[in-house]
C-alpha cells in the first residue's frame, strides 16, 4: 500500500498582491505526474487547501480540475482531504455529492451523526490495486472548538478525541495498519514566523505528540510550513506546504511524502517539489545601506522568464537617517528587471523612543499582534504583561482571524 502525503497548497494565495496560481499549476502538473509514476493508491492532503475561507473561483477551479484528472489517470487511487483552520469546512465538503464516494473522502469539519461529533465517521478504510483494504484512516481534520468533548479535568480534550478515534480504527482495521491525519500544532514542532495563523485547539495553543499511540503506522500532519519530523512514539510527519509561502519558508526544502505501508511497519520516503519560482532577497541576510543594496540589484543574474513566473524579490535596507525618496531609488534601481517586488523592510540605526535601536521606523505589519500587546502593555505599566494575559490575548487574536470578514458558513460549531 503506497500514499503520498502533502499539506498546506493555500490555493488562492497572493503574495504582496502577486499570484501564486502559475505555480501552484506547476506543483499540481509534477503531483499527478509522480503519482502516477509511483503508483500511488491514496493521496492524503492534511488542510489548509485553500488561503482563505472564500477562496476565489480560479482557486476552486484549479482544486476541481486537479481531482478530475487525478481521479481518471487512475482507475483506484483514492484521495482524502481534511479541513484546515484556513479552509471552511463545508466549503471542502461542497462537492462531495458529485464525486466517487468510495474514491474521494472530503473531512472538511468533524464529522456529526445526528448533530453529536462522531469519531467512528472519519473513519475510511483506503484500497490497495486490488481492492484490499490496506490502511485504516482515521481522517481527524483541524478540530473547531464545539468538535471537543467537554473537558474532564485533567484530560485534554484533543487527547480524547483522537483516543476514541484511533480506537475506532483499531476495531475496523483488525491487522491493517492505522493512520491518522490531523491539522493542529503539535509542541515542538518548528513554526515558520508570518505563515502559519497561530491556532488555539482545547485552549492550548500546542498539543503533546503523546496523544498518537505507538501503535498507529503514521501521522500525516497538516498546519506548519517547515516539511519535519515529529519526536513520539510513533512516526509522525508534518508534509510542509509544496512552495515558499512566505519569505522565512524560503529556505526549506518543500516536499512530499511517500509512505509504502505494509503489516511489517512504514517506510516514509521524501519527495522534493518543484520550485519554478526562486525567492530571492537583497542581502541574502541582514539589512545593507541604499548604496550596497543598489550595487547588488545591478549584479543580480536574472534570466528572463514568464511574467508571472518571475522571482520574488525582498529587499532588507538599513538607514541612518530618512530617505525620503527611497521608493523611487528602489524602483528605479529595479526598472526593466525581471523580478517581483514583496517586501520592503526598513531598519533605522537611529535609537527609537522605546530605547531600541532599529524599531523607528518598522512598520506595523512587521510586527506580530503578540508584540505589539506587549509593546502597549509595558508603555502602559512598565512590566511585560502576565502570562495567562498574553494566552487571553492570542486567542482572541486566532478567534477574531478565524471569524473574519471573508468567514463565511463554516464547518464552525
Ligand atoms: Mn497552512
Amino acid at each position: 500500500m503506497r500514499i503520498l502525503h502533502t499539506s498546506d497548497w493555500h490555493l488562492g494565495q497572493e503574495l504582496y498582491g502577486h499570484d501564486r496560481g502559475p505555480e501552484h499549476d506547476v506543483f499540481l502538473q509534477w503531483l499527478l505526474e509522480t503519482i502516477d509514476a509511483r503508483e500511488v493508491d491514496a493521496l492524503i492532503i492534511t488542510g489548509d487547501i485553500y488561503d482563505v475561507v472564500n477562496p476565489p473561483i480560479e482557486a476552486q477551479q484549479r482544486f476541481y480540475r486537479f481531482l478530475n484528472s487525478a481521479l481518471s489517470q487512475s482507475d483506484h487511487m483514492q484521495i482524502v482531504v481534511i479541513g484546515g483552520n484556513h479552509d471552511s469546512g463545508s466549503r471542502v465538503e461542497l462537492p462531495k455529492a458529485l464525486l466517487p464516494h468510495n474514491r474521494v473522502y472530503l473531512v472538511g469539519g468533524m464529522p456529526r451523526a445526528v448533530g453529536v461529533v462522531d469519531p467512528a465517521g472519519a473513519i475510511l478504510e483506503l484500497k490497495d490495486k486490488y481492492g484490499v483494504t490496506g490502511a485504516v484512516c482515521a481522517a481527524i481534520p483541524y478540530l473547531r472548538p464545539g468538535d471537543l468533548p467537554a473537558g474532564q479535568s485533567g484530560s485534554n480534550p484533543v487527547a480524547q478525541l483522537y483516543a476514541a478515534s484511533i480506537q475506532a480504527a483499531n476495531q475496523r482495521a483488525s491487522g491493517v495498519p492505522v493512520i491518522a491525519t490531523g491539522h493542529l500544532h503539535i509542541a515542538g514542532g518548528a513554526v515558520s514566523e508570518l505563515s502559519e495563523r497561530r491556532i488555539f485547539v482545547g485552549g492550548e495553543e500546542a498539543v503533546s505528540a503523546d496523544i498518537f499511540p505507538s501503535d498507529v503506522a503514521y501521522v500525516a500532519l497538516g498546519h506548519l510550513h517547515n516539511p519535519q519530523l515529529i519526536p513520539g512514539s510513533t512516526l509522525i510527519r508534518y508534509a510542509g506546504s509544496p512552495f515558499p509561502l512566505s519569505s522565512t519558508e524560503r529556505g526549506y526544502e518543500h516536499s512530499v511524502v511517500l509512505l509504502d505501508l505494509s503489516g511489517g511497519g512504514s517506510v516514509p520516503t521524501l519527495i522534493r517539489t518543484p520550485r519554478p519560482v526562486p525567492f530571492l532577497r537583497v542581502p541574502n541576510d541582514g539589512f545593507a545601506s541604499l548604496a550596497e543594496i543598489e550595487s547588488l540589484l545591478a549584479a543580480l543574474p536574472l534570466p528572463e522568464v514568464p511574467s508571472n513566473l518571475r522571482p520574488f524579490l525582498e529587499i532588507a535596507i538599513t538607514m541612518d537617517s530618512p530617505i525620503p525618496d527611497l521608493r523611487q531609488r528602489i524602483d528605479a534601481a529595479l526598472q526593466g528587471k525581471p523580478v517581483r517586488l514583496t517586501r520592503l523592510l526598513r531598519q533605522s540605526n537611529a535609537v527609537a523612543s522605546d530605547g531600541q535601536p532599529g524599531s523607528a521606523t518598522k512598520e506595523l505589519s512587521e510586527f506580530d499582534p503578540l508584540q505589539v500587546f506587549v509593546r502597549r502593555y509595558m508603555k502602559e505599566y512598565g512590566v511585560e504583561p502576565p502570562e495567562p494575559l498574553k494566552k487571553a490575548f492570542l486567542q482572541l487574536v486566532a478567534a477574531l482571524a478565524e471569524s473574519g470578514p471573508d468567514q463565511t458558513a463554516s464547518g464552525a460549531a
